[in-house]
């Protein structure tokens, strides 16, 4: 916590999912095999059907630098494919503790506990760098092939020129940055690192960060909440409440959440004390 969480450094465990069955398990022809007809939530830009999980399988082992599949292509696990989620208990990897969105207050509020499979292929670029909302932070674990991550140290919010729209998201193309247009961009520091099946990489809240599938890759993504980035949460929850409904519904989102939070730090603080 003291070198990595606090100070907003990631940190990869190089053997953390070795607990889950999923770790070795999934590859392209598995998911062929088990799940071909599930539906991602990205669909086709010709048709507008959503892919399928044999045709997401066949564009990223089909996919180039010159001519890269869509990135991510994505399906809900804890939705669409939940007799997967049995593959990958404990969710937290005995690490992630304590984590809020696993409690059911938080599911039932449509915050979390989601597990979420990215798929992608050689080429694919997450579109922008990023923070994640609602200041969670991110667990995301590497099963097949590999990907590099960029991430940002904290502090460096003026180098990247959060959209005016969307303040979790920088306009800067950071693998062809525009110096004329965002010329302080110079002075950001990115960190490169590759991520390679069976390594789980923890991203604290708030860090600005981006992803390129370097081959075909499989990984399964969750978040995390608890009282380290709770107020960053409630502030987020009256945020985009606010902005997604009506004052009232958006007080009575923030009182539930807060009630929620409470009661899962009484939780925490109790299991502390045993
Ligand atoms: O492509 C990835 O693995 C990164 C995904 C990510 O940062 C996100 O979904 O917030
Ligand atoms: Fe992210």
């Amino acid at each position: 916590m003291e070198e990595h969480h606090n100070p907003g450094i990631p940190v990869i465990f190089t053997d953390a999912s070795k607990v889950w069955k999923a770790n070795g398990l999934l590859t392209p022809d598995w998911f062929r095999e088990n799940y071909p007809d599930k539906l991602s939530d990205v669909s086709d830009k010709v048709t507008g059907k959503p892919y399928t999980m044999a045709q997401v399988m066949d564009l990223v082992e089909n996919s180039s630098v010159e001519n890269p599949a869509p990135y991510p292509l994505t399906f809900n696990i804890t939705h669409e494919i939940p007799e997967m989620m049995d593959l990958m208990l404990p969710v937290g990897l005995n690490y992630a503790k304590p984590n809020w969105l696993e409690n059911k207050l938080f599911k039932r509020g449509h915050w979390g506990g989601i597990l979420e499979l990215f798929i992608g292929g050689p080429g694919g670029k997450f579109p922008y760098v990023h923070k994640d909302y609602y200041h969670l932070s991110a667990w995301i674990n590497q099963l097949y092939g590999e990907k590099q991550f960029t991430v940002f140290p904290r502090g460096q919010e003026e180098f990247l020129y959060a959209t005016e729209k969307n303040q979790w998201r920088s306009e800067v193309n950071i693998f062809e940055p525009d110096y004329v247009k965002h010329p302080k961009f110079k002075h950001a520091t990115p960190i490169s690192f590759t991520v390679g099946p069976g390594e789980t990489l923890y991203i604290p809240f708030g860090v600005w960060h981006s992803a390129y599938s370097l081959t075909p890759t499989i990984s399964v993504a969750f978040d995390q909440l608890n009282a380290k980035n709770f107020p960053g949460f409630m502030e987020d929850v009256w945020f985009f409440k606010n902005q997604e409904s009506s004052r009232p519904k958006a007080m009575a989102a923030y009182a539930y959440a807060l009630a929620s939070g409470t009661i899962c730090k009484i939780k925490d603080r109790l299991s502390a004390a045993k």
